[in-house]
């Protein structure tokens, strides 16, 4: 038994959640229904950043205080990820007195270490990223190179972190498996080569934010009180022995957006701090808007519900699993939704469940048989499931249900091959093949139940089955021979009623 703490970004409450923010967000609760399957110790944190500017303009602009706009807004995320079955163990927010004390206190260690001086800084600031600019990196007309809008001149004394006498400690994170994919580590590697400036990392301007504990009159910089939120949540600066449990074993999940301050900062002030970096950041890329339908909406106008309201829950978490490969961008469209949902879950997997019970109850009188030893479906199985396991290792969930997937399929060529409709009733021969393919099922539902939250237990249920596919434990689980038949099975609605389209 291990231990897996994973995290996703905690997001700015000046607007609503999105379906980018919810394809992160399945992504860490898919992979924390996996670890929590593998016995692991897990802990799932998620939340909200409630500081810097962004977040007090938005307030303003909404004619709210700041704590406010990040009430109301806090809750449309929790709200968001119970629509989607989202498990946290922990929703944090930056606003909590006890994320202050941890902000202060870690600081202060990295003030006493000799890494914080008092200087002045003068820049271009992008109010959106809540990061400054080099003039360099700007787009014609000063624009942000991420937000395509005017970036703002400000200038203001304040703390500077001093991120230059890293570089080394840095490097040798990065190198050593820091961060993953590999194309997000070079890019990580990159920045660090390419010489770190000293960052300042506190505002006078504002006052929505960390007080500083040395000097009052500043408050951290939001992003260097929205990073230890992931130390806080489990225990920095209240309960050491919790955080000492838990850290270093921390996996970040986050979009490439934000990668600098994952992948360069935070490893930079925890080493600064005298405490370990993070285990791993795991990076992935933009959804991008391709198809037709919604393709005038922007991807940011996008929210979980419309999608939910067509494609159920479970039709969207596996969509963005099972389609979106971790790490390159990708293409959002309605219509591959569409199909994937029709061809993966209706055809396959709906339609295996529906044509074994409809045959169970014509041949063997609706009594479940059991699984034959020799099946040739075990070995096909193992296979599935040896895939899956080392996919999900590698935070791969697109290839881990590819895998998942072809198990099912590989039994529907199996049943057609052997016709066990047109085998006599009650005989040896339709048992066996009927027994395989609900061991299929069963093994099946436990693989999916990380994307599957509803249907793998609507599943589980209709194969005659007590409790829930997510209290099975792997890799036992996932053995053959563990469906016990003799169930009576009853046919029931469709799993995934197929979507029809106007074309
Ligand atoms: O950056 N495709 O919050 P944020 C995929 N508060 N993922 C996307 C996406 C897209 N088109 N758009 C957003 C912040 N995301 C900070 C984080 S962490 C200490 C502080 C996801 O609300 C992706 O995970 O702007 C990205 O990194 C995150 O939302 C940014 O959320």
């Amino acid at each position: 038994m291990g231990r897996f703490y994973v995290t996703t970004p905690i997001y700015y409450v000046n607007d609503a959640p999105h379906i980018g923010h919810a394809y992160t967000t399945v992504t860490a609760d898919a992979m924390a229904r996996w670890h929590r399957l593998l016995g692991d110790d897990t802990f799932f944190l998620t939340g909200t950043d409630e500081h810097g500017l962004k977040v007090q303009r938005a307030a303003e602009a909404n004619g709210r205080t700041p704590l406010e706009q990040a009430d109301t807004t806090s809750l449309r995320f929790r709200d968001a990820w119970d629509s989607l079955d989202v498990a946290y163990d922990q929703f944090i927010r930056t606003t909590e007195p006890r994320h202050h004390r941890s902000t202060q206190e870690l600081l202060s260690r990295v003030r006493d270490n000799g890494y914080i001086y008092k200087g002045t800084y003068a820049g271009f600031y992008c109010v959106a990223c809540e990061a400054y600019y080099n003039e360099d990196d700007l787009l014609p007309g000063n624009a942000c190179p991420i937000h395509e809008r005017a970036v703002e001149w400000l200038e203001e004394d304040n703390y500077f972190f001093k991120l230059s006498a890293l570089e080394n400690e840095l490097t040798d994170w990065i190198t050593s498996g820091g961060v993953f994919p590999d194309g997000k580590r070079n890019e990580a590697l990159g920045i660090v080569k390419q010489g770190l400036e000293d960052v300042s990392i506190t505002r006078t301007s504002i006052s929505w934010g960390v007080q500083v504990p040395w000097d009052p009159a500043h408050v951290f910089y939001v992003w260097y009180d929205a990073l230890i939120n992931y130390a806080t949540a489990v225990g920095f600066g209240s309960d050491e022995e919790s955080f000492n449990l838990w850290w270093p074993s921390v996996h970040h999940i986050i979009g490439k957006d934000i990668l600098r301050f994952h992948c360069v900062y935070w490893p930079a002030m925890l080493i600064a701090a005298g405490l370990q970096p993070p285990k791993q950041v795991q990076v992935h890329g933009f959804l991008l808007l391709g198809g037709k339908k919604l393709s005038k909406t922007g991807l940011t106008q996008i929210g979980p519900a419309d999608l939910v309201a067509d494609f159920g829950v479970d039709g969207f978490r596996y969509h963005f699993l099972r389609d979106v490969s971790f790490g390159p961008d990708s293409d959002f469209s309605y219509e591959a939704m569409v199909i994937r949902y029709n061809t993966d879950l209706a055809n396959n997997l709906g339609n295996l469940l529906s044509r074994v019970v409809t045959v169970v109850d014509r041949k063997c009188g609706g009594i479940a048989p059991r699984p034959s030893a020799d099946s040739p479906l075990a070995a096909v199985a193992a296979q599935s499931y040896a895939e899956a396991a080392e996919a999900w290792d590698r935070f791969q969930p697109s290839v881990a249900l590819e895998a998942t997937w072809r198990l099912v399929r590989e039994t529907n060529a199996y049943l057609e091959r052997n016709e066990p409709w047109k085998m006599e009733a009650g005989s040896p021969e339709v048992a066996t093949v009927l027994g395989d393919a609900l061991e299929v099922l069963r093994i099946t539902a436990v693989m999916a139940s990380p994307a599957l939250t509803r249907a793998s237990v609507s599943l589980w249920h209709a194969i005659g089955l007590d409790g829930s596919p997510a209290d099975q434990r792997l890799p036992g689980a996932a053995v053959w021979g563990g469906y016990p038949g003799g169930a009576q099975l009853e046919r029931g609605p469709a799993l995934f009623p197929r979507i029809e389209t106007a074309e």
